[in-house]
Parts: structure tokens; sequence; C-alpha cells
């Protein structure tokens, strides 16, 4: 299905004037501190954030999977899915592969559906924490970690060919999540298997074309419940410097042990220009991938304090790499992807609210008062009108969920699809 200008219109109609009166009324409070809001709302439009394939279905746990309804259930449905949440929200305008789950059969008629509904292809994903059918070797024991050097060529050849995939398609990354490690102490010796992992990378790196980027994602436990191999930034940060420079780490956020500060680590990657890719979930526990937003807004909104000041300070640092890494086991995946847009653009629109002139002048007069008080000020501004402002002004929905839901789209695609259609992932 797809979503027509007129309908949407007619549903933009029914919020217009209420939109209006907030918009105007922020817009000049903003403007009497100083804040130009449209420079805000180009900032805000231009920041696009890429939806893996595989976030499109219903997700599961380990104990059970329920399908969603109408789910997609061929990469040409996948890309129309990112397509719905583009047209509605016009912050989705990229698309992340995982290989082999999505290989095109045809990529002619893949760059071309993607391209009419204005997606990018974004980083393509390695697949080396399941087993393939007919595979020759297993990953039981670790792949780019193996001890065993036939498994670590499968492993090398299959990135290389999720490289070339993407070539095809116009991606210009690959990101590399291994879920190397060992779950029992003694299992594995720490030295080989980081000197097998580097080595498997740099072999890997060697056929990046000049113009992609190799992003390196770290997580601190799961599935191996002892030790990762690539367990925290800093051994990220030193793999991808002993690969070279188009190597960088990449953070998600539900990566991290409870309480870490994801800021700083931001912060620091930027300093040294190795931060390349973020992954956007929340989390209670551990990599729950849980809505963005949903359990820690405010720590979310401090990363991004830190990100907005890397991207104005940190030229050294390319631009980045945005994914949802989430997923969807209770909620329409669609509408759960539209609440994690709308969380990542409003913080994004809160951080760049911040003043860094006036922060700066209080950190430098050591006023600890003032520098919360500035934090907290840009925090609590109802930033709303501004990212619906933004939307409105690139053709999208004034409020994405109630388009989605007025258009009923997810009873379109039950009609269109099925019932009973499951999209490939975990
Ligand atoms: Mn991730």
């Amino acid at each position: 299905m797809k979503i027509t200008t007129e309908k949407l219109q007619q549903i933009n109609a029914i919020d217009r004037d209420t939109h209006q009166d907030q918009y105007n009324f922020l817009a000049s409070a903003l403007n009497k501190k100083g804040v130009d809001s449209n420079e805000i709302i180009k900032k805000l439009s231009d920041f696009q954030v890429a939806i893996p394939s595989w976030a499109l279905g219903a997700g599961g746990t380990r104990f059970g999977r329920f399908s969603f309804f109408g789910e997609p259930s061929s990469l040409t449905e996948k890309i129309e899915d990112v397509g719905l949440i583009h047209g509605l929200t016009k912050s989705a305008g990229a698309v992340s592969l995982h290989i082999p789950w999505d290989i095109p059969e045809d990529y002619k008629a893949i760059r071309e559906l993607a391209a009419s509904l204005d997606i990018k292809f974004d980083a393509v994903n390695s697949n080396t924490f399941q087993d393939q059918p007919g595979a020759n070797h297993t990953y039981k024991y670790g792949s780019l970690c193996n001890s065993d050097k036939e498994v670590r060529e499968q492993a090398i050849a299959h990135n290389k060919e999720v490289i070339s995939i993407g070539e095809q398609l116009g991606s210009k990354s690959i990101t590399v999540w291994l879920a190397d490690g060992a779950s029992f102490p003694g299992q594995s010796n720490f030295q080989r298997s980081l000197q097998h992992t580097e080595d498997s990378l740099k072999s890997i790196y060697s056929v990046l074309p000049d113009d992609w980027k190799m992003f390196i994602e770290y997580k601190p436990y799961e599935p191996s419940f002892y030790s990762t191999v690539i367990q925290d930034w800093g051994t990220s940060f030193m793999l991808a410097n002993a690969c070279g420079e188009k190597a960088y780490t990449l953070v998600d956020l539900g990566h991290h042990l409870p309480n870490t500060n994801i800021e700083q680590i931001v912060s620091t990657l930027m300093w040294k220009g190795k931060l390349g890719g973020f992954h956007f979930n929340d989390s209670k526990y551990g990599d729950d991938d849980l809505t963005v937003g949903s359990i820690k807004p405010y720590a979310l909104f401090l990363i991004f304090n830190e990100l907005v000041y890397g991207m104005e300070h940190n030229p050294q640092n390319p631009e980045l790499s945005w994914m949802i890494d989430a997923s969807h086991n209770l909620k329409d995946p669609l509408e759960d992807l539209i609440q994690s847009l709308e969380a990542i653009i409003s913080t994004y629109a809160k951080a760049l609210l911040i003043d860094q002139h006036l922060l700066r002048e209080a950190q430098l007069a050591h006023d600890v008062v003032k520098c919360q008080e500035i934090l907290q000020d840009a925090y609590n501004t109802d930033v709303r009108p501004l990212v619906k402002e933004a939307r409105s002004r690139m053709g999208g929905a004034l409020n994405p969920l109630f388009a989605y839901r007025e258009l009923k789209i997810r009873e379109q695609l039950i009609g269109e699809r099925g019932r009973n259609t499951v999209a490939t992932g975990l």
C-alpha cells in the first residue's frame, strides 16, 4: 500500500489549527531567547535514522515468538514497510539490511523500489552468530575468534560477501557484531581469541572499498555469559585502530552494564574521531531492545547533548550512521518504530536547545547549579511543536501514530499479505 499526499493532508487538517497556535507560541518564546526555530527545524529535517530490516516483524524472546499479523515476508515488503514509516515521519530515510536474511534476488528492482520511496541503504550487517543451512563449519564456539582456522576463514569470507552485496546496493558501511565469547572460565584463552579476532577483522578490512567504513560493535555479555571477546568500547576502539582509518567503534545503547556513563563514551570516541555508528533502543536491565525513550529518557538526552557537542566541535569525527536496534515483541512493529523515531527526534531537538555558550561559561565559573539548570531548562521544554513543524514542512504527518491508525495501515497490510505471514529475523 502507499500513503497518498491527499489523504495525509486531510488527516493533518484535523490538528492543523491547534498545531499552528502551539508552534507560534514556542517559536516566539525561543526567539526571545535568541534561538532561531528555523535553524532547529532544518537540523531535525536532516536527521535520518535507518530502520533495520529485521525490526519490521515481531521479535521473540528465548522462550518464544508471537507473530504480528501482516508481517512482511520478503525484502520487497520490508522496504515497503520502511517506506510507510518514512512517508509518515520523514525521518526514516534509510534501511539497514541483515545478510543472509535479506539477500536481494533482483538488485536493480530493490534499488529502484528503495529510490522510489526515498530510502537509502545504510550499513549492511553480517551474521556469524547463527549457523546457516548447509554451512561447512559451526559458529558454536565462535566465529572470527575461533581457534579453528577453517571456521575463521568461513566467517571472514561471509563478511567479505556481505560487503560485495552492500556495494551492489549503494551501501557504504558494514557493521560487525560478534556473539563470540565464552560462557565458562577456562573455556578459551583471552589473548588468543582477541588476536584471532584482530587478524580476522584486518582481513575483512583489507577488501573494504575506499569510500566505505567498518563499524565494530561491542557488547559486555550475552549470548556468552562469562566473557565476550569485544566486550566494551575500549576493545572496539583498539581493534578499530589496529584495522585502520576506515574502521570505527559503534555504540549500541543496550550494550552496556547498568549505569554505564554512555554519554562519556560517546564524547571520548568523538574527540578521537572514532565514533562511526550508533544504535538506538532503551533498556531497564540489559540488552532489552525496548522502544527508544521508554525507560530512561533523561539518559538519552544527556547522550544527545554529547552527540550534538561532538557534531559541532569534532570535525575529526565523520557523520554518524544512526539506526534503531530494537525488538518488538508486544506492539505493532511499525507503531513501535514510529514511537522510537518520535523519541529520537524530540530528544535531539531538546539537546539542540542547550545553550552551549552559557553552559561553557557556567562550567568555567564552576557554577554547578547553573550547569544543571541549563541542561534541565532545555530538557523540560516541550519541543513537540518543533518536531511536528519539521515533519509537516517535509510533507509528513503532524501526528504519525494518529495518521497510521486513521489510515488503517495495519488492517490494509493484513488484507494484502494475510494474517499469518512471518518475517525473517530473530
Ligand atoms: Mn546493535
